[in-house]
């Protein structure tokens, strides 16, 4: 069975509720992006990627809801896990905060486009998106966009930016996703992870 899990911020607990449903996979090493153990392979991929690779064939994986949603993915989601809990949220400069009715021919700058268009396209505002890959903050600070769409956690980053949370779009969590043929070609094996990873989550992480 092959698992891709994210790097970055929900690798170490992805890696935690693995180890604990008993799936003691060991932490990579020389930045290898394939681990071998047992019948289990682990492999490492960005976090916005894991959703593809599930899709289309790697047997299982762990990401945030809100990559699974702005991909468009179709996997099988069986489980939602206890960690990666944030918010996808429109936010913009404390001193020009704007209702999302008023924003229209507003420039919004994120790496969730697709949310975000279908953000705007539901309050039936017209607005520009500009692409960017991270540190979206910057953006509006230094003026090439209005406000952002971004992940919140505690809205620290927000905060030491000049921008306040104008709108919460999605509630995000770390999901765990199945690969559509392997739920059922691989049913059993499946099906026991799922439930060793629901005992873990029951009894605490
Ligand atoms: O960073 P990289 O470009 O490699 O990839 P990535 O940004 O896609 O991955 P990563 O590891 O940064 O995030 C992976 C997933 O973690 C996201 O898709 C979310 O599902 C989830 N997650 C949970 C978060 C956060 N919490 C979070 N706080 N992702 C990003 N953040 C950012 C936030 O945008 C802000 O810039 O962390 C910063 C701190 O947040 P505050 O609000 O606590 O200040
Ligand atoms: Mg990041």
């Amino acid at each position: 069975m092959r698992i891709v899990l994210p790097k970055g911020r929900l690798f170490q607990g992805s890696l935690e509720i693995l180890t604990k449903a008993g799936i003691g996979l060991k932490s990579p090493e020389n930045r290898e992006l394939i681990v071998k153990n047992g019948r289990y392979e682990l492999l490492l991929a960005r976090a916005f990627d894991v959703p593809v690779y599930v899709e289309h064939g790697i047997d299982v994986g762990i990401s945030g809801s809100d990559v699974v949603e702005e991909r468009e993915s179709d996997v099988f989601v069986p489980l939602e896990l206890p960690f990666g809990k944030c918010r996808l949220s429109l936010a913009m400069p404390k001193e020009s905060i704007t209702d999302v009715e008023e924003m229209e021919g507003f420039r919004i700058a994120t790496k969730y486009t697709n949310l975000t268009k279908k953000f705007f396209e539901s309050k039936g505002v017209e607005v520009e998106i500009i692409k960017l890959s991270g540190a979206i903050e910057l953006a509006p600070k230094v003026g090439i966009a209005d406000a952002i769409v971004d992940v919140v956690e505690t809205g620290n980053t927000l905060r030491a930016n000049g921008l306040v949370e104008a709108e919460k779009i999605m509630d995000v969590s770390a999901l765990l996703l199945v690969n559509r043929i392997s739920q059922k070609m691989k049913f059993e094996e499946i099906n026991d992870l799922v439930l060793r990873i629901k005992k873990v989550i029951r009894e605490g992480l």
